[in-house]
């Protein structure tokens, strides 16, 4: 990260706050939203225009240098969103229970997953099987089982 700032931005300052600090330090759904990256759709999933709800957001990187006005593709995602009512699937796993970390998600993963798949943008960017799995559960043999599937694929 550290090379490709450098890059697009050579003699400035720069500090980066990551989406992985708990307690979070950065409202990084809204930063997305601001930045015109994602629409912060109503199901509190950031949605992109082109890759729908299947996007990670990792950091948000303040630069100190005057920036150019951001082009907004977001709002595209959001005329899109409002012609489907995907509120029903996020109303069903709201009312099965809100999980209060990790492993309460990894219990009922797959009502949140229907979260996911409801949203009309996207759809063939959504991540495969074993990434879901990773992504949900934080099960360490769906890691692996994706590295060396992915290790097989470049071996061929
Ligand atoms: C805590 C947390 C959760 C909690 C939310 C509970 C809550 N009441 O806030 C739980 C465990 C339920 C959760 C679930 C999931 N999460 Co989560 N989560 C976070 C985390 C670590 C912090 C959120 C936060 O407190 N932000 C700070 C506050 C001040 O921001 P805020 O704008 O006021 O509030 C936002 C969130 O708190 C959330 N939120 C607020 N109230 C509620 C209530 C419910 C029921 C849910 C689900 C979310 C939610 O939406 C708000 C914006 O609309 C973020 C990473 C981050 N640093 O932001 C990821 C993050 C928001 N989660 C993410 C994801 C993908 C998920 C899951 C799909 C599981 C997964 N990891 O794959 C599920 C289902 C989400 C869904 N909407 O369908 C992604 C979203 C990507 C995107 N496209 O928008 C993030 C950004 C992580 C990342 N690195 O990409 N998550």
């Amino acid at each position: 990260m550290t090379a490709a700032i450098a890059a697009a931005a050579p003699g400035t300052t720069w500090v980066a706050r990551y989406a992985h600090t708990l307690p979070p330090t950065v409202a990084i759904q809204r930063a997305a939203a601001i930045a015109g990256l994602a629409h912060l759709s109503p199901s509190h999933l950031c949605v992109h225009p082109t890759y729908g709800p299947w996007i990670g957001l990792r950091a948000v990187v303040v630069v100190d240098a005057d920036g150019a006005r951001a082009r907004s593709a977001a709002g595209a995602a959001a005329v899109r969103l409002r012609a489907r009512g995907w509120r029903d699937a996020f109303a069903a796993a709201v009312a099965a229970g809100v999980p209060a970390g990790t492993a309460e998600l990894a219990a009922g993963w797959r009502r949140w997953l229907a979260v996911r798949d409801a949203c009309p943008v996207g759809r063939r960017h959504r991540y495969d099987e074993v990434q879901l799995r990773y992504h949900y559960t934080k099960d360490p043999a769906a890691l692996a089982e994706a590295i060396a599937a992915a290790t097989a694929a470049a071996d061929r």
